[in-house]
């Protein structure tokens, strides 16, 4: 197996949405081994440990929550995500889903400053296709892919001067789309499969297809798994439970399909909210989903000892 070099950024966003507590996250995926577990695989890793926001004159718009602080985050994530970049395989620690904002946007500096066209696979319930505008919640971890395509109405945000094309844009998991979301995502080429589509074709199928345009194009891929993607049966520790959700084995197998594609060059783990966890059991499964993603077969996976 082909070993990387990953560094573990800690992204302790949690003004994305109003109910606190992803800002535990990167501690809960260091107490669950996180390092360790890729480290067993022989990986390089290193923990840079956590990046701060920056600071902002941005005013507070009316509606919106935290809008300063989460592009306060956007700019040090996307700086801390390019600069990753060039050292390695970065894992971002979230942190809410707002902390794509800013990795997205660094890791994508760096593919065109590289010459590479870069992909997303976005692994969530929701399709997080909001503009400041839009978005009902005034949650802004409801806006990355929005933003990241290049939609208008980011006003006060860092500019996007390397928009992710839609048709390089993959959604699994799809089962919570706003009225207005889905009014506009009908518009674009971005590609997306909800659960429906994962019952009748199979998860491997949806993948594997977006997986071969990928590699035809000799893509860089960042890849964003929200903890809701997953049943929360299975996961619990997430404010936006949506059921009817990814089981452990679909997961499993997306990350060990990446795997096998050698296409991924990024990460994030997003969402996890500790507080809501069930002892520790959505943590650890991010976890052995990030093993999976980096070379851990099904039957090297350690039994549980229980946490
Ligand atoms: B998540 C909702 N569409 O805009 C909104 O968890 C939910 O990062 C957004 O996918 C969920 O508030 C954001 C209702
Ligand atoms: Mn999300
Ligand atoms: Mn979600
Ligand atoms: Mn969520």
């Amino acid at each position: 197996m082909q070993t990387k070099r990953i560094l573990l950024v800690g992204a302790p966003v949690d003004s994305g949405k109003t109910r606190l507590g992803c800002l535990m996250g990167p501690d809960a995926y260091r107490t669950a081994r996180l390092g360790g577990a890729l480290s067993d695989l022989g990986h390089e890793v290193s923990d840079l440990g956590n990046v701060r926001p920056d600071a902002t004159d941005v005013a507070p718009r009316p509606g919106l929550h935290e809008l300063p602080l989460t592009i306060g985050w956007t700019s040090a994530l996307s700086r801390a995500a390019s600069e990753a970049m060039a050292q390695g395989m970065p894992i971002f620690m979230g942190g809410d889903h707002a902390l794509s904002l800013g990795t997205v946007h660094g890791v994508a500096a760096h593919a065109a400053a590289t010459g590479r066209p870069q992909f997303v696979l976005w692994l969530d319930a929701h399709s997080d296709f909001h503009t400041l505008e839009t978005t009902d919640s005034g949650n802004l971890h409801g806006t990355p892919l929005g933003y990241l395509t290049g939609r208008s109405g980011f006003d006060s945000f860092p500019p996007v001067p390397h928009p992710i094309p839609e048709d390089q844009v993959c959604i699994i998991g799809l089962r919570s789309v706003d009225t207005a979301e889905r009014n506009m995502l009908e518009k674009t080429a971005i590609r997306r499969h909800d659960m429906r589509d994962i019952d009748e074709n199979g998860i491997a199928k949806l993948l594997g297809g977006f997986l071969d345009i990928v590699a035809a194009a000799g893509g860089a891929l960042h890849v964003s798994l929200d903890v809701d993607f997953l049943d929360p049966s299975v996961a619990p520790a997430v404010g936006t439970t949506v059921p009817g959700g990814a089981t452990v084995r679909e997961a499993h197998l997306v990350m060990e399909m990446l795997h096998d594609s050698g296409l991924m060059t990024s990460l994030d783990l997003v969402e996890l909210n500790p507080m809501l966890d069930d002892r520790g059991r959505t943590a650890q499964l991010m976890v052995d989903l990030a093993a999976s993603a980096l070379g851990r077969r099904v039957f090297d996976r350690p039994t549980p000892r229980g946490l």
